[in-house]
């Protein structure tokens, strides 16, 4: 069944026919391990999935400029390293642990981190730092059902994220010249990892994620500045303190811990009052940012008594 629409995109258009096929086959693994709602007969290629009722209506930026226009800094600095680096990266076998003050601390191989969950399409509004803004239709699953499987204890309350470190396959971390210190991480306030927005992705358009957006699982917080969906997540821990966070560390001035999209809080570099719209025409049209990326209703209560331009 199809809950939305979208255009079909040929997979000889985004990427080699290998890697194409796999794609469709993890999210197959994922739909056939879930057993329910495929038809009789099985379009094993096409799981159903179910369609967040937090997507939004405005139309997807084109999978072209999704999947070239991005900062992945271990593939390089500028916005099409991505795409033209990050296809060599191994993404099977894949192994996420998640630890810390957690009852049930496991490691587990990708396929059986998903498999319990029913993979959603998630269209979600996503702004950068840098004043610009796509619509992506990312398919994933609610990062707060991990938390609980996991079971927190009473201490917990930060979770921490950690990017793989692989140097001889991510031509960043191999670089003469040191951008960020590697592995990138982030981080949430236990409650905001536990916010039904929270998502983790495993897949675009739906297929399974392209390299460059962070495959083959990576964050998506559509309230908050992009920096903070960190790609190629390898870790989760749950810990009581706040955790460092990549792009705090490097200029702590310029970028805070929380990151919520706040067109009243500009950053020393970029007006965040409005933002250009990728694929928009050369010029990229303009159009107003909203607080909290337009997730007000949602979100905002997260941060009642925090002074936002303080905690920003
Ligand atoms: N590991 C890692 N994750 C990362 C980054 C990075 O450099 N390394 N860049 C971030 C930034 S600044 C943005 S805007 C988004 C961009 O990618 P996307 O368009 O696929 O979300 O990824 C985020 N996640
Ligand atoms: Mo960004």
């Amino acid at each position: 069944m199809v809950h939305f629409s979208v255009p079909k995109i040929p997979g000889s258009e985004i990427t080699p026919k290998e890697a194409y096929v796999s794609r469709r086959t993890l999210l197959a693994a994922a739909g056939m391990a879930l057993g329910a709602g495929f038809p009789a007969g099985g379009r094993a290629a096409q799981p159903e999935r179910a369609r967040s009722h937090f997507s939004t209506d405005e139309a997807p930026t084109s999978l072209g400029d999704i999947t070239s226009y991005n900062n992945y800094y271990e593939f390089g600095t500028s916005k099409s390293d991505p795409k033209a680096h990050a296809g060599g990266l191994t993404t099977r076998p894949w192994t996420v642990k998640v630890d810390g003050l957690v009852n049930r601390p496991a490691e587990y191989q990708l396929e059986d981190f998903i498999k319990p969950y029913t993979l959603e399409d998630r269209i979600f509004r996503h702004r950068c730092v840098e004043a610009w803004s796509m619509v992506i239709p990312w398919v994933g699953i609610p990062l707060a059902e991990v938390l609980k499987r996991a079971d927190p204890q009473g201490s917990a309350k930060f979770v921490a994220f950690k990017t793989l470190v692989r140097p001889s396959e991510m031509r960043g971390q191999a670089g003469l010249f040191q951008t960020l210190d590697w592995p990138y991480v982030e981080g949430l306030r236990l409650d905001e990892a536990m916010h039904p927005l929270a998502t983790l992705a495993v897949g675009l358009y739906g297929e399974t994620l392209p390299n460059q957006n962070g495959a083959p699982l990576r964050l998506v917080l559509p309230w908050k500045y992009g920096f903070k969906g960190i790609k190629a997540i390898v870790g989760i821990r749950l810990v009581e303190q706040q955790p460092p966070t990549s792009w705090n560390n490097q200029a702590p001035h310029e970028y805070g811990f929380y990151a919520n999209v706040n067109p009243q809080v500009d950053h020393p570099r970029w007006s965040q009052a409005t933002e250009r719209v990728i694929g928009s025409g050369f010029f990229g049209r303009r159009k107003p940012t909203l607080m909290f990326n337009g997730y007000g209703d949602q979100v905002a209560g997260l941060y009642s008594g925090l002074d936002l331009r303080a905690s920003f």
